[in-house]
């Protein structure tokens, strides 16, 4: 008995964390049980590393540090949380894996792809999503709805949020190439609309991944 494993991937703000919620709202509604996680977190070293990771006191990580940070946290994830629940039969569904240490530390942060690769697979014993959907957004969209979010829980951005234009330009092209080069896995929807209207492209896109 072998579960499915999806994944949500996208730059800030593209609602990733909204989707989520519906998708495993509407599978467990289907009668299928879930386990839904995120990345960095999701067991209790994890959580504790993702505190470090969005620390924003003294000594912030170097490159390599964080890089070594994620995939510590992915690695517990994964042999306690992810393969665990895949044997059992059941559903994973996780906001933020792989995609992300490939998007952020490579062709976000400039640390060298190959090297990821390496080590992610180091990390996670090579288990890789079925599924992962990427939610595209434009900059502008992006922008406007962190703003409304921060105005609304009266919250600031965080260190890794705050690396700037050209970071996150870089961090886009690199998401659609990662996409590009693993079509069969990796679907790129159109994130700009309304919660409903992602929603409809998630759902659709999931009932196709396994007609
Ligand atoms: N990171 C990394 O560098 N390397 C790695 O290997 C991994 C991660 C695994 C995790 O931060 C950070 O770690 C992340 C990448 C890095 N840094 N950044 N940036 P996190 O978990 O705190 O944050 P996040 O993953 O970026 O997610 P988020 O901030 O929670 O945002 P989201 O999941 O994309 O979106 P959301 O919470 O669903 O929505 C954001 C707001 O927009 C919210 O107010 C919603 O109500 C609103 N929203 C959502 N959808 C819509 C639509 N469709 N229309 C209008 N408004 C919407």
């Amino acid at each position: 008995m072998k579960g499915r494993f999806i994944t949500f991937e996208g730059g800030e703000g593209c609602g990733k964390s909204t989707q989520v919620k519906r998708l495993v709202d509407h599978l467990r509604a289907s009668g299928i049980e879930v386990v839904v996680t995120r990345e960095p977190g999701g067991t209790r070293l994890a959580e504790l590393i993702r505190a470090l990771l969005k620390d924003e006191r003294e000594d912030p990580p170097c490159d390599r540090s964080e890089l070594l940070l994620f995939l510590a946290a992915r690695a517990q994830l994964v042999r306690n949380v992810i393969r665990p629940a895949l044997s059992a039969g059941k559903w994973v569904v996780c906001d933020r894996f792989s995609d992300s240490t490939f998007a952020y530390q490579g062709y976000g942060r400039g640390l060298r792809l190959d090297d990821l690769r390496r080590m992610n697979d180091f990390a996670c014993d090579g288990l890789a999503p079925d599924l992962t959907l990427l939610l595209d957004v434009r900059p502008d969209v992006a922008c406007e709805r962190m703003r409304r979010r921060e105005a609304a829980t009266n919250t600031v951005s965080d260190r890794i949020e705050q690396a700037g234009d050209a970071f996150h330009q870089r961090l886009r092209a690199g998401f659609m190439e990662l996409a590009a080069a693993d079509p069969g896995r990796i679907k790129v929807l159109d994130a700009n609309g309304s919660p409903d209207d992602v929603w409809r492209s998630v759902l659709e896109t999931v009932n196709k991944a396994w007609a």
